[in-house]
C-alpha cells in the first residue's frame, strides 16, 4: 500500500504555490521555473505509478521547456517505447499537480491508484534527463525525490537532447528482446546513427561544410560528441550558437522556433549565398534549414520541405529495392498548402491531415507501412510499421541494383530515430538525401514554392470556449465563427485560414494563406478581427 508518512515528509519540502492552476497539455508541463517544483516532486511520483502500471517498465522522465526563454522550464514523461505519456494519463498528472495541501495529495494518489488500478507492490524503473537550463538542477532534485517515495530504480541520464531520453527509454524496455532498439547509453545511440550515416555516404561526393545553429542548447554539446564518433571527414559540420554556459542565451534569437517564426536568419548571422543552414531548437527535438540566395533574400526549408524531400527518398529507394510497401505522409493545417499540392499532384503520396500535437501526428503515421510526418515547425520523423520491418529485414534482392537500395533502406531504419523527432537524426536524414542526390539547398527547394502565409495571435477573455473539427480546420465554437471565416476567405485568391485555441499558451491563432504576400496578411488581420 501508498507509504503515506514518506510521501507526506518529502511533499513538505516541494510546497505547491497556492495561486497558480497548472495543466498537463500537449508539451506536458511548463512553466516559470520559480513555480514548477511541487510539479516535478509530484512529477516523480506519478512516473512511479506509471511504471508500477505497466509492471515495472521503464518510464523516461524529460526536464526541459524545448525552445522557450532560458527563464521556463518543463516536464514531460516518456512511455516505454519512448512515445508521449498516454493521452488517459494526463488528467492524473493534472490532477496530482493541483492538490492543496499534502493530505489532499495523498488523497489524490490514493484516487489515481484506485482508478487506474494500479498495483503497488509492482517495482519501478525510471530514467530521466535534462537540457542546460540553470534551473534544471534543482528541479531534477524534486523529481527525484518524487520517485524515492516510491522505492524507484532510477537511472540517471544526465544532460541529454529530448529524442536522446526518449531512445534511452525505448533501449531500456526492449533490451535483450528481438525488438531490441539498441544499446542503453548515449554511446550506443552515437554508434547507432554513426554506423548507420557512415553506410549511406559511402563512395558519395561529400558536400560543402553543413552550419548548424544549436539555439545556445543542448544540442550544441551533443553534436559535437557526435562529431568526435563519426569523424568531421564524414560529416563536415560547422556547430555555432553554442554557448551553453552563457546566461541567458539559450533560444535568444536563434534556434528553430525563432527561424520559422521570424522567417529570417539567426539575428547576427550574415548567410553566405547558397550555403547550407540549419537550426536546432532548444532541446533538440526540432530543426530547420535554410540559406540565402544570390540577392541574399532569405529561403526557409522547413518541416514540410523535409517531408517532402524524405517521402520523395524514401518512395524511390523502395521501388529500387523492388518492394511493395506504401508510403504515407502525415501533416497538420498548418502546412503550406503548396507543400501538399506537391505530395499529393507531384510524388502521388498519399496525405492525412491531423490536429496539432507530435501524438497526433506519430498516431496516423502507425496506419502506413512507411509514415512520413512532420509539422511545419521542423518536429518530425518517418515511422516504419513492423511487417515493413521484417520486409526490408528479409528480402532477398535479385539484381545488384536492388540489393545496393535495399542496403540504404536497412541503414535508414538505424539512421531514423522512430521514437520521436529528433533534430540530429533529422539532420542526417536530410544530409543523406542531399548526399545521394548531389543537390544544393536551391536544388531541394525547387520542388515548390510556399505560398505566402502569416500567422497571427489572438489575445481573447477565454480561449477555451473555441472548439476545432475536422483537424483543426473548421472552428465548431463560438457559432458563426466559421460562416464568417468563410466569408472573409470567400474571394481571396488562393485563400485559406483556420483558427485554433493554443495548446502551450493563453491565445487563439489564427493562420492564413493566399495567392500573394498583401493578401495573406490582409486575411490574417481581416479574421483576427472577427475572433477578437
Ligand atoms: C507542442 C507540441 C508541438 C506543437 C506545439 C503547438 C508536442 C510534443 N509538442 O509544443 O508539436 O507544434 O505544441 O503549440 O506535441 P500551440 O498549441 O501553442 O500552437
Ligand atoms: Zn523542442
Amino acid at each position: 500500500s501508498l507509504n503515506e508518512n514518506a510521501v507526506r515528509t518529502a511533499s513538505q519540502a516541494h510546497p505547491r504555490p497556492a495561486d497558480i492552476t497548472y495543466t498537463y497539455g500537449t508539451a506536458g508541463f511548463r512553466a516559470d521555473a520559480e513555480v514548477l517544483d511541487s510539479v516535478m516532486f509530484r512529477v516523480g511520483l506519478l512516473a512511479a505509478l506509471r511504471s508500477k502500471k505497466l509492471g515495472g517498465k521503464t518510464i523516461g522522465v524529460m526536464v526541459t521547456a524545448s525552445h522557450n526563454p532560458e527563464k521556463d522550464n518543463g516536464v514531460k514523461l516518456v512511455d516505454p517505447m519512448g512515445e508521449m505519456l498516454h493521452s488517459s494519463w494526463e488528467a492524473y498528472a493534472t490532477l496530482l499537480a493541483n492538490a492543496l495541501s499534502d493530505d489532499a495529495l495523498i488523497a489524490r494518489l490514493k484516487e489515481v491508484v484506485q482508478t487506474a488500478e494500479i498495483d503497488l507492490s509492482k517495482p519501478a524503473k525510471v530514467v530521466y534527463g535534462y537540457d542546460t537550463r540553470p534551473s534544471c538542477r534543482t528541479l531534477v532534485r524534486a523529481v527525484v525525490d518524487g520517485l524515492s517515495a516510491f522505492d524507484v530504480e532510477q537511472v540517471n541520464a544526465g544532460l541529454v537532447t529530448t529524442p536522446q531520453l526518449h531512445y534511452l527509454t525505448r533501449c531500456l524496455n526492449t533490451e535483450g528482446t528481438p525488438d531490441a532498439y539498441g544499446e542503453p547509453t548515449i554511446e550506443g545511440y552515437y554508434k547507432k546513427l554513426a554506423n548507420a550515416y557512415t553506410t549511406l555516404a559511402k563512395g558519395r561526393h561529400l558536400l560543402p561544410a553543413l552550419t548548424v545553429d544549436c539555439a545556445n542548447g543542448v544540442g550544441a554539446p551533443k553534436l559535437k560528441e557526435f562529431v568526435k564518433v563519426i569523424g568531421q571527414d564524414i560529416l563536415p559540420v560547422i556547430p555555432v550558437r553554442d554557448h551553453i554556459n552563457l546566461a541567458g542565451q539559450l533560444n535568444l534569437n536563434c534556434g528553430a522556433d525563432y527561424v520559422k517564426t521570424q522567417q529570417r536568419a539567426p539575428k547576427n548571422v550574415d548567410l553566405v549565398p547558397w550555403q547550407r543552414y540549419c537550426s536546432f531548437d532548444g532541446d533538440a527535438d526540432r530543426i530547420v534549414f535554410y540559406y540565402a540566395d544570390g540577392e541574399g533574400t532569405f529561403h526557409l526549408l522547413d518541416g514540410d520541405k523535409i517531408a517532402g524531400l524524405a517521402a520523395g527518398f524514401i518512395m524511390d529507394l523502395v521501388k529500387d529495392a523492388g518492394l511493395s510497401v506504401k508510403v504515407g505522409v502525415v501533416q497538420t493545417a498548418y502546412a503550406n498548402g503548396a507543400s501538399t499540392k506537391y505530395l499529393t499532384e507531384v510524388l502521388d503520396v498519399p496525405v492525412t491531415c491531423v490536429p496539432t500535437g507530435v501524438k497526433h501526428l506519430h498516431h496516423a503515421a502507425e496506419s502506413y507501412d512507411i509514415g512520413v510526418y512532420f509539422e511545419a515547425n521542423g518536429h518530425g520523423t518517418v515511422l516504419f510499421s513492423p511487417s515493413t520491418l521484417t520486409t526490408i529485414r528479409t528480402h532477398t534482392p535479385s539484381t545488384p541494383s536492388q540489393s545496393a537500395a535495399l542496403d540504404n533502406l536497412r541503414a535508414l531504419l538505424e539512421l531514423i530515430n522512430q521514437t520521436v523527432g529528433d533534430a540530429l537524426s533529422d539532420m542526417l536524414l536530410v544530409e543523406t538525401v542531399l548526399l545521394h542526390r548531389q543537390w544544393t539547398p536551391a536544388q531541394w527547394d525547387a520542388a515548390y514554392s510556399d505560398f505566402p502565409n502569416r500567422l497571427v495571435k489572438v489575445l481573447v477573455q477565454d480561449r477555451h470556449a473555441f472548439t476545432t473539427t475536422d483537424a483543426e480546420r473548421k472552428v465548431e465554437k463560438p457559432e458563426g465563427l466559421q460562416a464568417k471565416i468563410d466569408e472573409a476567405v470567400k474571394d481571396v485568391v488562393g485563400g485559406r485560414s483556420f483558427v485554433r485555441p493554443s495548446g502551450t499558451e493563453d491565445c487563439v491563432r489564427v493562420y492564413a494563406e493566399a495567392a500573394t504576400r498583401e493578401t495573406a496578411d490582409q486575411l490574417a488581420n481581416k479574421v483576427a478581427y472577427v475572433v477578437f
